[in-house]
């Protein structure tokens, strides 16, 4: 580089620094991250999926950038969501093991900085729809979290859950903290969510603004109203999976119709892999929710935002929901707490197809429903530890079948150490969960 150029880049980071964004003069943009529930690998077009259509995820990904190797932070819903919401791996925030149950008195720690807290403090404004599920309490709900304003069910509709409301006339559809309907019932969600979401984004149009869009479907048990109901060769689940593909595209079509397209990030993914119980695929990943083996935690995800990341493009790169309040940060000129470790990492450099660009994680740790930690992936080989050892090159078989162990006992040994040295990491500098009354 020569000095002049030096000097013009050294030029425009400050003047980017200095309107807090490193794109001078521009607006900060608008994000909207959609989160299916156990949506699995092979569940969309895009990605495989055969008797389910997907057309609006499939568009969004000819108009955006498709991420074949994209990761959960953990097999399971609240872990999954509370990495997703600090930036960290749920263990780093004490919320890696199994899911909140309704009587949960945990929650994320009100110290931490959720990724809504981050952008409020930059005058977005915030609103979380859907499955909350990471605390219950006063100091753990939406509200408290960082997000102006919330629409959803803080639960999933599943037996485990319903029955701590029994006699109470069900689970609550709540409006901030107001009850709008009970009970609620699964087909329902997705178009009320979608109605939501449009709402928001209309009232929010001039100004920077963050939506978490996190659908109870296809979480069991799943439903459509009679509109969506029979559309799909996939069965029922497939119709589920077709209405979320239709409220993907309302809210895309609604950016448009708005002018906001070309100032809007929006991310489509799943916290999870498919459920054992529901015909959910995993396509050819190993291994479903629960499990540490692909199909467990590698997620569909696509990003779209017209005019800044790529048409058309594939990222074959590691990354992971817990990149996003990190990389959306920056964008927004945000940068993520210092005084504490934050997991995620700053993914601009592949969002914008930048030439070369890397995963900036050398290493991505797996950590099961318990939080114990199984697994690692650095470049293309991924090593599980326990409970039995096998190196998979996931660069030439993502099925996870194939135990290379024995003819790379060098990369054995390279991941093993970074096993070991982030298991003794971790282990020392995880923070407390919030704990309540
Ligand atoms: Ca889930």
């Amino acid at each position: 580089m020569s000095v002049i150029a030096r000097w013009l880049r050294f030029l425009l980071i400050v003047v980017g620094l200095a309107k807090g964004s490193d794109v001078p003069g521009a607006a900060p943009p608008n994000f909207i991250v959609i989160l299916c529930d156990d949506l699995g690998y092979g569940d969309v077009g895009c990605f495989g999926a055969e008797k389910i259509r997907t057309p609006r995820v499939d568009r969004m990904a000819t108009e955006g950038m498709r991420f074949t190797d994209f990761y959960a932070p953990s097999p399971l819903c609240s872990p999954s969501r509370a990495g997703l919401l600090t930036g960290c791996y749920p263990r780093r925030v004490g919320l890696a093991k199994f899911v909140l149950r309704p009587d949960a008195t945990t929650g994320i720690h009100p110290d931490e900085v959720t990724i809504a807290e981050l952008l409020k403090g930059r005058g977005y404004a915030t609103c979380a729809i859907g499955k909350w599920h990471v605390g219950f309490l006063p100091p753990f709900r939406p509200g408290a979290q960082g997000f102006d304003y919330y629409f959803g069910i803080y639960h999933n509709l599943d037996h485990w859950e319903t029955k701590h409301f029994e006699g109470q006339g069900g689970v609550p559809l709540l409006r901030n903290e107001e009850v709008v309907l009970r009970p609620a019932t699964p087909e329902i969600l997705t178009e009320r969510y979608t109605e939501e979401a449009l709402g928001f984004i209309e009232r929010n149009r001039e100004r920077p603004f963050f939506i978490y869009l996190a659908h109870t479907m296809p979480h069991l048990p799943y439903d459509v109203t009679p509109r969506f109901n029979g559309r799909s060769a996939g069965g029922l689940y497939g119709d589920v999976v077709e209405c979320l593909d239709w409220s993907t595209g309302e809210i895309l079509d609604g950016l448009v119709r708005l002018g906001l397209d070309k100032r809007t990030i929006v991310v489509f993914t799943s916290d999870n892999g498919p459920d054992k119980g529901s015909p959910g695929s995993a396509g050819s990943l190993r291994g479903q929710k629960h499990t540490v083996f692909e199909g467990g935690m590698r997620v569909p995800c696509v990003m779209w935002g017209p005019g800044q990341i790529p048409a058309g493009s594939v990222c074959n790169e590691v990354a992971s929901t817990i990149d996003l309040l990190p990389t959306f940060g920056a964008m927004a000129g945000a940068p993520p707490p210092r005084d504490r470790v934050i997991d995620g990492r700053d993914i601009r450099a592949l969002l914008f197809g930048e030439v070369g660009a890397r995963s900036p994680h050398e290493a991505f740790f797996f950590h099961d429903g318990n939080g114990v930690l199984r697994a690692v992936r650095s470049g293309r080989w991924k090593l599980h530890v326990s409970p039995k050892q096998a190196l998979y090159d996931l660069g030439t078989e993502i099925g996870e079948q194939a135990d290379d162990s024995a003819a790379h006992p060098e990369v054995v040994a390279r991941l093993r150490g970074m096993f070991d040295a982030f298991e003794l990491e971790i282990g020392v500098s995880a923070r407390p969960v919030g704990r309540g009354e």
